[in-house]
């Protein structure tokens, strides 16, 4: 049963669902939305009706909401299992997956990768102001993820987890940033994950293709 992957190219989210079918080894059919345009298909605002993306679509079934997909892609398909057994490093899993959506994902992508980087590459206009409070609010969230993030190589012990599929796109993208990555720089356990986790095979060849930078 084909798989239809509906996302944009630049979204973090999309980045995050296709990194975790990449895990499973899962081929995919990539459909092109872009959530920010005046002009989203209809078709598409009947499968999400909060325009946002990505959705996947499998076997008569429809998943919107990130962390849905990645337990779908999960749990449906044969593979290396990405979510712990034992209770703790599941709440742990869990918990970090959480705190990216609810803490996260604004200041480190939509403030300083959206206005530090994307839209001065798009030839946007950006807001520094933006960019400035994306930065103020980034400490916290490091030192929340370096205190959840265990000591084996990965966030949630020895294995790869949804918990590194959800948080590597966001740090991806917040690290373009030069700022970014100093402030990333001091949260020791999280630098070393991020050292070893970007070079990931999986992490690279899911990557958005960006333009060069102008920044
Ligand atoms: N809660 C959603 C968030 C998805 C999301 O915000 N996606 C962004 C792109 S990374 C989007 O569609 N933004 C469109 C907008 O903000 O209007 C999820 O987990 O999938």
């Amino acid at each position: 049963m084909a798989i239809e992957l509906h996302g944009y190219q630049y979204s973090v989210y999309s980045w995050i669902a296709r990194l975790a079918l990449h895990e499973k080894g899962k081929a995919f059919d990539w459909i092109e939305v872009n959530p920010f345009a005046e002009d989203i298909p209809a078709s598409y605002l009947a499968i999400h009706p909060f325009k946002r993306v990505p959705a996947l679509i499998h076997d008569g079934i429809v998943v919107y909401e990130t962390g849905a997909i990645t337990r779908y892609v999960d749990e449906a398909f044969e593979g290396r299992r990405l979510q712990p057994e034992e209770p703790r490093n599941r709440a742990r899993c869990n918990q970090i997956i959480s705190i990216v959506d609810s803490y996260a994902y604004w200041p480190l992508v939509r403030q300083v990768f959206s206005h530090g980087v994307f839209r001065p590459m798009m030839k946007l206009q950006a807001d520094e102001k933006e960019f400035q409070r994306g930065l103020e609010a980034a400490p916290r969230i490091l030192s929340a993820l370096e205190d959840a993030a265990g000591e084996g190589r990965y966030l949630c012990g020895d294995g790869i987890t949804l918990a590194d599929i959800h948080l590597a796109p966001m740090i991806g993208y917040f690290a373009r940033a030069p700022e970014g990555r100093d402030l990333l720089q001091k949260q020791l356990r999280l630098s070393a994950w991020w050292a070893d986790f970007s070079k990931r095979a999986t992490f690279m060849a899911t990557s958005p293709r960006l333009p060069p930078a102008v920044r």
